[in-house]
C-alpha cells in the first residue's frame, strides 16, 4: 500500500543538520510520523524530512471563499492554545510562498470526490488540496494527527518542535456513511457534551451523527405543537434523575456545530415501540386499556402509563389504529424536518414487541410516507424492512441480517451496526463496570477486526452504504462514562468506514498492525483529556 520514497543525499544532510539542531535543546517531537494516522489513508509516501510550524507560518487560502476561510480559521484555532501561535489566515493569489500552509480547491483532482483530499508536505510548504470543502476539513484532521500529540493540549506547551513529516498523502473514504449514534433518552446529555463528542468524531473523520432523541425513558426534543412531550415526557431518565430536553434552538445550534465539522445530523424518533414517554404525556396516543409487561411476573394493567425509569425494552406501543397517532407523527416529523438540513430522518422501528405484526407493517409504511412528504429520506432499524419500504429507505442492521436482506431485496441499502461488533454500550470484558453484555463483550480487537462485507451472507459491498457504532445510555451517565465506552473503540470503527483493507479485499484487517497505530493515539487521547479504557491488548505509548 505505501511506497516509502528514499531520500537523496542532500535531503539526508538537511535531515542530519536538523537532528543536530533539535538535539541541542530539550524538545518533544515524538509521535509525528505519517505511519500512525487513523483512519489509515489510502496512500502514503513519506520523504523523511520536516516542515516546521513557527509563529510566522501563514495559512493561505484562495481569495473569495468564506467557506475556505472558516476551514482555515478552524485549523488556526486548533493550533493556537498549545503552540501559542496566532497564525494568520490570508487570501493570497500567490500560492507558492515558502513557509505557508496552503489550503485550496483549485486544481484539485475531482476523482477525490466529496471528502477526499491530497496533502503534500515539503520542507518549504504544506499544500492541502481537495475538490470540495469537506475534503479540506478531513485533510486538516490528518494535519492535526501529523503534529506531536501535545498540539491537542489546551495550554501552551513550551519546548515542542511543531513539525510535520514530509511526504504526500492521497486519501478518500471507502463508505459515504460513517456514523456514530448517541442515545440521549436513557440518560440526558447537554449540548456541550454533544458538541464535545462531535469534535472527537471529526478528529476521526466520521460524518454522521445519529441522534437518538426519544425512547421509553424520555422525550428529548421540543415539539411546539405537542409541548407535554418534553415538559412532562422529558422530565426524568433511567434511575429517576431529572432528565432534560433540547429546545429547538439547542437542536439548531448542534446542527450548526455539526455542519461546521461536515457532519450530518440524523435525528431519530423511535416508533411505534420505545414510546412510553410520549404515551405517558398524551393519553390519546394509547389504545384502550393495555397490559404493560415490564418483565415476566411484573405485569400491570392501566390505561395511561406513568413515566418509566427502568431499562426494560419492548413493552410500549403507539396506538396504530387511531388517526390521532398519524396526526401526531405528522406534526413531529414536520417540525423535525423543518430544522434538519440533512436528508435523513430515522424512524426507529425496533423491538416493537407490544405491536402486533399486522399493525406494525402498515404503520411503518404510513410513517415512511409521512417522512417523504416532509422532504426527507427514511432510515430505520432493520425490522422496518419487514414492511414495504419507500424508495431510498435504508435499514440499519443491528440484530437480524435477514431483515437487511429484505431491504436489499426491495432495492434498498443497509448500514451495518451489528450489536455484537459495533455497540459501544457493550462492556469490554466481564470486569468492565459500565455497559451491558447481552450481545457480546467487545474488546478493542474485536471491535476492529471485523469486515462489514463478510459479516453476513448476502450483504455485499454494493449493498452497504456505511457503518455506524451506537452508544446506548442505560448505564452511561456522565461525560467520563461516554469517553470510557467510546474510546478507544471509536477510531477502529472510523477506520472500518474510511479505509479500504490493505489488499482491497475483505477480511484482511490486521489487528497486529493497527494496535501499534492505536497505541500512538494514547498520548493524543490524554492531551484531549479523554477518559479512555486502557486496554491491556494495546501497547500504549507514553
Ligand atoms: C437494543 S439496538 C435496543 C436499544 C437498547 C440496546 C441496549 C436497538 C435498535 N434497540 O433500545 O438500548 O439494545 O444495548
Amino acid at each position: 500500500m505505501r511506497n516509502k520514497i528514499t531520500h537523496s543525499p542532500k535531503v539526508g544532510f538537511v535531515l542530519f543538520s536538523f537532528a543536530v539542531l533539535i538535539s541541542c535543546h530539550p524538545s518533544r517531537n515524538e509521535g509525528n510520523t505519517m505511519e500512525s494516522i487513523i483512519p489509515q489513508p489510502q496512500r502514503v509516501a513519506s520523504t523523511g524530512n520536516k516542515f516546521l510550524i513557527t509563529e510566522s507560518t501563514g495559512i493561505a487560502i484562495e481569495p473569495g471563499s468564506e467557506e475556505l476561510r472558516s476551514i482555515a480559521n478552524y485549523l488556526a484555532n486548533k493550533l493556537r492554545p498549545s503552540t501559542g501561535y496566532n497564525l494568520s489566515v490570508s487570501p493570497r493569489a500567490n500560492q507558492t510562498a515558502a513557509g505557508t500552509i496552503l489550503i485550496t480547491t483549485s486544481g484539485a483532482d475531482a476523482l477525490l470526490g466529496e471528502e477526499g483530499y491530497e496533502l503534500t508536505i515539503t520542507e518549504d510548504q504544506v499544500k492541502l488540496a481537495a475538490p470540495q470543502a469537506a475534503g479540506l476539513f478531513r485533510g486538516i484532521q490528518t494535519i492535526r494527527q501529523l503534529l506531536p500529540p501535545a498540539v491537542e493540549r489546551n495550554a501552551q506547551q513550551k519546548h515542542v518542535d511543531w513539525h510535520l513529516p514530509t511526504g504526500t498523502i492521497r486519501d478518500y473514504p471507502n463508505y459515504p456513511w460513517r456514523g456514530m449514534m448517541l442515545d440521549v433518552s436513557r440518560h440526558f446529555f447537554s449540548v456541550e457534551e454533544v458538541k464535545r463528542l462531535l469534535d472527537l468524531m471529526a478528529y476521526y473523520k466520521l460524518n454522521v451523527f445519529h441522534w437518538s432523541l426519544t425512547n421509553d425513558q424520555g422525550w428529548r426534543i421540543e415539539i411546539k405543537s405537542w409541548p407535554k412531550l418534553t415538559s412532562y415526557g422529558g422530565s426524568t431518565q433511567v434511575g429517576g434523575g431529572k432528565g432534560g430536553f433540547y429546545t429547538q434552538e439547542d437542536y439548531k445550534e448542534v446542527v450548526r456545530y455539526a455542519q461546521e465539522r461536515y457532519i450530518t445530523v440524523v435525528p431519530e424518533i423511535d416508533m411505534p415501540g420505545h414510546t412510553n414517554a410520549a404515551l405517558a404525556s398524551y393519553p390519546e396516543l394509547n389504545c384502550s386499556e393495555q397490559t404493560i409487561k415490564l418483565n415476566p411476573g411484573n405485569e400491570v394493567k392501566r390505561k395511561v402509563p406513568g413515566l418509566y425509569t427502568g431499562i426494560e425494552v419492548g413493552f410500549s406501543t403507539l396506538c396504530t389504529s387511531k388517526e390521532i397517532t398519524y396526526e401526531f407523527v405528522d406534526d413531529v416529523m414536520g417540525e423535525l424536518a423543518a430544522m434538519t438540513p440533512g436528508p435523513y430522518i430515522h424512524i426507529g422501528g425496533d423491538e416493537s414487541h407490544a405491536t402486533r405484526k399486522e399493525d406494525y407493517i402498515p404503520f411503518v409504511k404510513r410513517v415512511q410516507e409521512i417522512v417523504v412528504r416532509h422532504g426527507k429520506k427514511v432510515v430505520g432499524w432493520d425490522e422496518i424492512a419487514t414492511s414495504a419500504l419507500v424508495p431510498d429507505a435504508m435499514a440499519q442492521v443491528w440484530a437480524d441480517p435477514k431483515n437487511g436482506k429484505l431491504a436489499i431485496a426491495q432495492g434498498g441499502k443497509v448500514i451495518m451496526s451489528p450489536a455484537r461488533k459495533a455497540y459501544l454500550d457493550m462492556s469490554y470484558d466481564s470486569t468492565t463496570k459500565l455497559g451491558l453484555h447481552w450481545a457480546a463483550y467487545i474488546e478493542v480487537d474485536s471491535a476492529y477486526a471485523w469486515e462489514p462485507t463478510t459479516y453476513a451472507q448476502g450483504i455485499k459491498r454494493e449493498n452497504i452504504y456505511g457503518i455506524e457504532s451506537a452508544l446506548w445510555s442505560e448505564t452511561i451517565q456522565t461525560r467520563a462514562d461516554i469517553d470510557y465506552m467510546v474510546f478507544p473503540r471509536l477510531p477502529g470503527y472510523a477506520e472500518i468506514g474510511w479505509s479500504a483493507t490493505a489488499d482491497g479485499k475483505p477480511g484482511s484487517r490486521n489487528w497486529e498492525e493497527y494496535k501499534g497505530r492505536l497505541a500512538s493515539h494514547g498520548p493524543r487521547f490524554k492531551a484531549m483529556g479523554i477518559n479512555f479504557y486502557q486496554s491491556k491488548l494495546v501497547p500504549w505509548k507514553e
